[in-house]
């Protein structure tokens, strides 16, 4: 029994062991193998945050909820064990619950741990300290949410969260813990017999023999097959059976944003350098752990060559995405590890490799895509453009294959993802399926904690805005963090002006700003480059030392364009104003 409460009457002959909400809860998430907690202290978790360090869980204590959300979402991702964040009531909670939504999004697994006000109160409406009827409001954000209202049910409780998070199509759940809950008091030993340690949380769901051989007589069909890799595949950590998948069977495949490194981006036959023409120009497509929404045109339009010229398969564990978009020819419901050696399975001697022409009309178009980068890639001009800037990341990233690295912005991320070559899986972390900004330093302290790897966070200087108090928290903890600002002076470009000469406008920053200043605020170290050798100094040494650093890297303000590779997305004004 790890931590119990002694009733103190020293006199009493009979004195029961006793415990209580607080003990309850560290005892139930270290019985599930919870070794880590990310949040906010306050009213009424101060206590718990502090029992739970001393009862030997890591307590990283964030700025502000919402990056510790995106810690514990990416933790989850990680790790496949459901991230935690823990915060105070209403105000609190509503910052952790932008995370939990974004989680759920991402079918990343966490748990939004709030503490909250008395229900009595809350239910009337009588004006409690932080009053807010949180369950309600997490419900429709997240996958699943419960409050536990009796001691006793604490362990239960407990494992109805981190099984509704795991399970299945992995998301986000909300555990509410009201105030009382935590000074409740039960006898120690009940206490301990209530816990329940989740067995088997996330069950391997074995594809249908019909399925597994629709998919594969489908893909014997095929002239012009791809594979195309999402976060799930990623997420699955069926890491050499999927290599084995795409080696054996010979088909160009194309990384998602995060499933980016499952095979090595210099892999021969990855299209990533070709993707147009793989996806125009494909027949069979295999999605595995990637959804057909908007980051692949919903799986119809231009992007997709001919209408009607498409066959999918998809693998997912979740038998609602089929058909989301268009007709899924051949679903495959499964965790991606059980389909995944089904089909390898399959792919045996009359296997027969994709068709020359096809593998080699990507691999041309491959080539010339790369031959034509290469020189802006080499470019050291001062001020930087984001091509000079990312050949030189793109370096220190080749050198050390194993760190982890974070992305987000606009024209720093969709360069960054185009540029840098990842080499293992789960290694590029980034906005995701929302394109969220703010998940930067969150993502870098969880990123850090969880491998105990150097990560570099390349951040557009809007990006990074988002977060960027938790560089004290990257100094407090000592974290082997190295961010780079791509300091463009504002939101994609930093040469907008209000047209009424009034204000500054709307997309720009006060001009060469110093975020290299912010670090060493706190005991870091701060550098300012103007040119892509300076900066490839900088990142590695950074990485090498593993001190927190921050490098504003200044890049010019007019390089980039309105909303990096997405402009089209914006909706246009047909109106003229006249004066
Ligand atoms: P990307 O953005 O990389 O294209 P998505 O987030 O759109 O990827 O898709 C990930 C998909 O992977 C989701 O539909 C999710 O249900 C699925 N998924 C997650 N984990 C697994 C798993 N272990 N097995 C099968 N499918 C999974
Ligand atoms: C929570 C909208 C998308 S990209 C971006 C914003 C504000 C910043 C782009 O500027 P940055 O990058 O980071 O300096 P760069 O290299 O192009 O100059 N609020 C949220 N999420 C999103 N996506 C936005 C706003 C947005
Ligand atoms: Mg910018």
């Amino acid at each position: 029994m790890s931590a119990v409460a002694q009733r103190i009457d020293a006199n009493d002959a009979e004195a029961q062991e006793l415990t209580d909400g607080f003990h309850l809860v560290i005892d139930a998430l270290k019985l599930n193998g919870v070794d880590t907690i990310y949040g906010v202290p306050g009213i009424p978790i101060t206590d718990f945050g502090r029992m739970a360090q001393a009862e030997g869980i890591r307590v990283i204590s964030f700025r502000h909820e919402q990056n510790a959300g995106n810690a514990a979402a990416i933790a989850g991702f990680l790790t496949k064990k459901p991230g935690i964040c823990l915060t105070v009531s209403a105000p609190g909670f509503l910052n952790g619950l932008t995370a939990l939504a974004n989680a759920t999004t991402n079918c990343f697994p966490m748990i939004l741990i709030s503490g909250s006000s008395e229900r009595e109160i809350v239910d009337l409406q009588q004006g409690d300290y932080e009053e807010m009827d949180q369950l309600a409001i997490a419900k429709p954000l997240c996958k699943a949410a419960f409050r536990v209202l009796h001691a006793a049910d604490i362990g239960i409780g407990v494992a109805r969260a981190i099984r509704a998070a795991v399970s299945g199509r992995p998301g986000g759940v909300y555990l509410d813990l009201p105030a009382k809950l935590f000074s409740q008091v039960m006898d120690a030993a009940a206490g301990e017999k209530s816990l329940v340690k989740v067995i088997d949380a996330a069950p391997e769901q074995i594809p249908g023999t019909k399925a597994v051989d629709r998919a594969i007589d489908l893909l014997k069909s095929a002239k012009r097959p791809l594979i195309i890799l999402g976060k799930g595949a990623a997420y699955a950590q069926a890491d050499d059976d999927i290599r084995a998948l795409v080696e054996k069977s010979g088909i160009p495949f194309l990384p998602m944003s995060m499933a980016k490194g499952l095979l090595p981006d210099t892999h021969p036959q990855s299209a990533g350098a070709a993707r147009s023409t793989a996806l125009k120009d494909s027949d069979v497509v295999l999605l595995l752990g990637a959804r057909l929404n908007w980051l692949l045109s919903h799986g119809k339009g231009k992007t997709w060559g001919e209408p009607g010229s498409k066959k999918f398969i998809q693998v997912d564990i979740e038998p609602k995405e089929m058909d989301s978009n268009v007709e899924i020819a051949a679903p495959l419901v499964g965790d991606i590890g059980s389909v995944v050696s089904a089909l390898l399975a399959r792919i045996d001697g009359d296997w027969q490799a994709p068709p020359a022409d096809w593998v080699e009309s990507i691999r041309s178009k491959k080539e010339a895509n790369i031959a034509k980068m290469a020189p802006k890639l080499l470019k050291n001009s001062s001020p930087m453009d984001f091509h000079g800037a990312l050949g030189a990341l793109k370096n220190v990233i080749k050198e050390r294959p194993d760190a982890i690295l974070v992305n987000e912005g606009a024209n720093t991320l969709d360069l960054a993802r185009g540029i840098i070559d990842m080499y293992q899986p789960r290694k590029r972390l980034d906005v995701g399926t929302w394109g969220v900004m703010g998940i930067g330093m969150g993502f870098a302290i969880a990123a850090a904690v969880e491998s105990g790897k150097p990560v570099l966070a390349v951040e557009g200087d809007s990006a990074f805005g988002f977060s960027g108090m938790e560089v004290e928290t990257i100094c407090r903890y000592n974290l082997p963090v190295c961010i780079v600002i791509f300091n463009n002076n504002g939101i994609y470009r930093g040469t907008d002006t209000d047209p009424t000469g009034r204000d500054p406008g709307t997309t720009v920053f006060v001009k060469d700003s110093r975020y290299d200043k912010m670090m060493e605020a706190f005991g870091g170290v701060g550098v300012n480059v103007t040119t892509p050798d300076a900066l490839y100094r900088a990142v590695s040494d950074a990485m090498d030392s593993g001190k927190p650093t921050l490098i504003n890297a200044v890049i010019d303000p007019a390089a980039g364009s309105e909303s990096g590779n997405i402009g089209s997305l914006n909706p246009q004004s047909v109106v003229v104003r006249k004066k």
